[in-house]
């Protein structure tokens, strides 16, 4: 080995000069004092750069839902990097993205069946609002050009998805951000919902604001809603029974596009292709990313409804019906790597089985119930999250510990918002791993007390 290449692999998995890199949504600074550094990965844990292995209660950051690693993945992606390592998009195309597109478009519900691709859930986000746009611009009702998101919605960093979005410190720093958006009320309370077992009972009648909407607005204006259907970033917030059925018939009385953001509820993590089929809605547009190709090469993409697709087929032949679209939109390696890992999901059912999970992930995570600080506790499908007491005049500190602390001292990785810890791992975790995630979690728990 040349002495070149022996000093990157050392450099690779220990670097010794962390100033150059800003981390993103990360505390840079008590970061670079103590890092938490990964260097290796399989199955459901990852390596650190001196061997320990940490377990990976997140599925990396909710997207590697075939656990790491995978070797029919790996396999897929070298042998693509080989091939082809890029072609255009634009005018040109490769198989392996129109098999991807027909695999996605048949998991998806009703006629959601034209896939258009990007390389993250923001840029998703960013597409499925440009489609709503112009899709209303195409049909001669081009007046209607208001967005309208949810509190406490996450959909990404583009100036859309932070405009339709409802997290304040995602919004405050940005400016005037896209006009003409309102929001929805977000759907949690604990007083009436705390310890709910997935969907609470509470909260239906929240989609009602949406006529309150309406009425202000009127529906002329108005071009679509989105929603997650199962909020993650802000806490994990399973929808109320009922509430997206209502969303879904507000939206159709008043002729408003529906979309579901399901950037971390696809592929699975409900149990479910995608939440839309759980809880029995079809919107007319689904963005997703993340577990398409689990985690492993960048990939996003929006899913259309028929109607919306067909809406830009007219004009010439040759000219371009939709002006939108990014350089690695359908890339080679995302590609093979979402065909590979779709073949995975299918094969080891990892989708029904975390349907059959579910009930006892629940119980496992309703356990920590009791523990100190513990003020609700919320689980669906193959996720949960633990809300936690702030400490006086220290909002996030404790979580922001927890997770410090289980990563140095209990191998594990979490992920916090505020003062939640939120778990969502690789859909491939065993019944004992449940047991052993729970544990630690009560253990990080206790040292944060
Ligand atoms: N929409 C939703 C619903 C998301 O959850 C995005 C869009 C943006 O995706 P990209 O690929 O642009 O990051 C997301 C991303 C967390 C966490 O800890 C969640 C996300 C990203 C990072 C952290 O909750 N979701």
């Amino acid at each position: 080995m040349s002495l070149a290449h022996d000093h990157l692999s050392r450099g690779d998995a220990a670097p010794n000069d962390l100033e150059a890199f800003w981390l993103p949504f990360t505390a840079n600074r008590s970061f670079k004092k103590n890092p938490r550094m990964i260097a290796g990965a399989k199955d459901m844990h990852y390596i650190t750069p001196e061997g320990r292995k940490v377990f990976d209660a997140v599925a990396g950051l909710w997207c590697c839902n075939a656990g790491h690693n995978r070797a029919p993945i790996v396999e897929a992606i070298q042998k693509q990097a080989a091939e082809l390592d890029f072609s255009p998009t634009f005018q040109f195309g490769h198989p392996k993205a129109f098999q991807l597109a027909s695999r996605i478009a048949a998991l998806a519900p009703g006629d959601l069946d034209h896939v258009f691709f990007a390389n993250s859930g923001s840029e998703a986000v960013d597409t499925a609002l440009k489609i709503a746009l112009a899709y209303w611009n195409v049909r001669g009702q081009g007046q209607k050009t208001r967005l309208i998101g949810r509190e406490r919605g996450y959909h990404g960093v583009g100036f859309g998805g932070i405009s339709v979005g409802g997290i304040v410190n995602n919004r405050k720093f940005f400016g005037s951000l896209l006009a003409g958006v309102d929001h929805l009320p977000h759907t949690y309370n604990r007083a009436e919902q705390a310890f709910s077992k997935g969907e609470p009972e509470w909260g239906a009648h929240l989609a009602d604001e949406l006529e309150r909407i309406v009425t202000l607005h009127d529906a002329s204006t108005i071009a679509a809603v989105i929603v997650e259907p199962m909020a993650g970033s802000t806490g994990v917030l399973p929808p109320p029974k009922g509430y997206l059925k209502r969303l879904r018939e507000i939206c159709d009385k008043h002729g408003i596009l529906l979309i579901f953001d399901e950037v971390i509820s696809g592929f699975g993590r409900l149990g479910f292709p995608f939440a839309a089929e759980r809880y029995g809605v079809v919107p007319d547009m689904i963005t997703f990313a993340k577990a398409v190709n689990s985690g492993t090469v960048p990939m996003g993409g929006v899913i259309a409804r028929k109607g919306i697709y067909d809406t830009f087929m007219k004009g010439p032949e040759h000219a371009i019906e939709f002006f939108h679209g990014y350089t690695y939109s359908g890339h080679p390696l995302a590609a093979a790597a979402g065909l590979a890992s779709l073949d995975l999901y299918k094969e080891e059912q990892l989708f029904e089985r975390t349907k059959a999970m579910e009930s006892k992930w629940i119980d496992a995570m309703m356990t920590l119930k009791g523990l100190p600080n513990v003020l609700d506790i919320r689980a669906v499908g193959l996720v949960g999250a633990i809300d936690l007491a702030s400490k006086p005049d220290a909002v996030g500190a404790r979580a922001f510990e927890a997770m410090d602390r289980g990563f140095h001292d209990h191998d594990i990785m979490v992920r916090i918002t505020g003062e939640t810890i939120a778990v969502t791992p690789p859909l491939i975790i065993s019944d004992d791993q449940i047991g052993e995630l729970v544990d630690k979690l009560g253990k990080v728990i206790r040292a944060v007390a």
